[in-house]
C-alpha cells in the first residue's frame, strides 16, 4: 500500500468534500480516502498495482476540482 497527498483546489464546503471523496473511492485500487477541507488536501491510500497518483489526480479533475 502506498499513500499520496493531493492538493485539491476549488473545495468550498462539505458537499465538495463528499464529491472529491466519492470520486477517489470510485477508483479501483483505492483503499482509504481522507479529505481535509481546511488544508485543501486529499490523502489517499492506494494499491500501486492498480492505480497511481496520476490517475487519482485525474479522478479529482473529472469531479470538477483542480488537482496538483
Ligand atoms: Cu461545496
Amino acid at each position: 500500500m502506498e499513500q499520496v497527498t493531493i492538493k485539491v483546489g476549488g473545495m468550498s464546503c462539505q458537499g465538495c468534500v463528499k464529491g472529491v471523496t466519492s470520486a477517489l473511492q470510485a477508483v479501483a485500487g483505492v483503499q482509504a480516502v481522507q479529505v481535509d477541507l481546511g488544508a485543501g488536501e486529499a490523502r489517499v491510500d492506494f494499491d500501486p498495482q492498480h492505480t497511481g497518483p496520476a490517475a487519482l489526480r485525474q479522478a479529482v479533475e473529472s469531479a470538477g476540482f483542480d488537482a496538483a
